[in-house]
């Protein structure tokens, strides 16, 4: 089963283009506590490479696109991100990696903490030994 969970936000759109409401604890399945976004990502560079101990996210792809992978130590899944319509859930526990960034690309992510380096696993190995794997 494919790890890639997506959330559709509709656009409330009329003669004047389009606006978007994300709303916590309604169409974002957590309290926001934290709102980052990632942007001007040099052309062929990756980002991610960790996991979290405690941490739910939404990321949303604001502009332009990037890849996504999310891997749970089992299986990996695949997702492209890039549209301001559809967010994506990362749980605990997954692994991601993001990569191809275009150049426009801003990628918009909630969470449910606040920053906290010492919940981030950024080992894969240490990864696989906390999955008991
Ligand atoms: C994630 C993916 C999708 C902070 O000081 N506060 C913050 O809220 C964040 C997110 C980062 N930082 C600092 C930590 C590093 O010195 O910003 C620097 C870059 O962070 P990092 O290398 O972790 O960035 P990414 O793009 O690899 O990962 C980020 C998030 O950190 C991570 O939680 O899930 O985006």
């Amino acid at each position: 089963m494919s790890l890639i969970k997506w959330i559709d936000f509709p656009a409330l759109g009329d003669e004047r283009g389009s606006l978007v409401a994300l709303e916590a604890e309604k169409s974002v399945p957590f309290a926001i506590k934290r709102v980052y976004y990632i942007f001007g990502t040099k052309t062929g560079e990756s980002r991610g490479f960790h996991a979290h101990k405690k941490l739910q996210q939404v990321a949303i792809c604001i502009t332009g696109s990037c890849r996504i992978i999310l891997d749970d130590g089992q299986q990996r899944s695949e997702a492209l991100l890039n549209s301001p319509n559809k967010g994506i859930v990362i749980v605990d526990l997954i692994w991601r990696e993001m990569h191809d960034f275009s150049k426009d690309c801003i990628l918009l992510v909630l969470a449910s903490e606040h920053y906290d380096e010492s919940d981030y696993i950024r080992d894969y190995n240490e990864f696989q030994e906390i999955l008991g794997n």
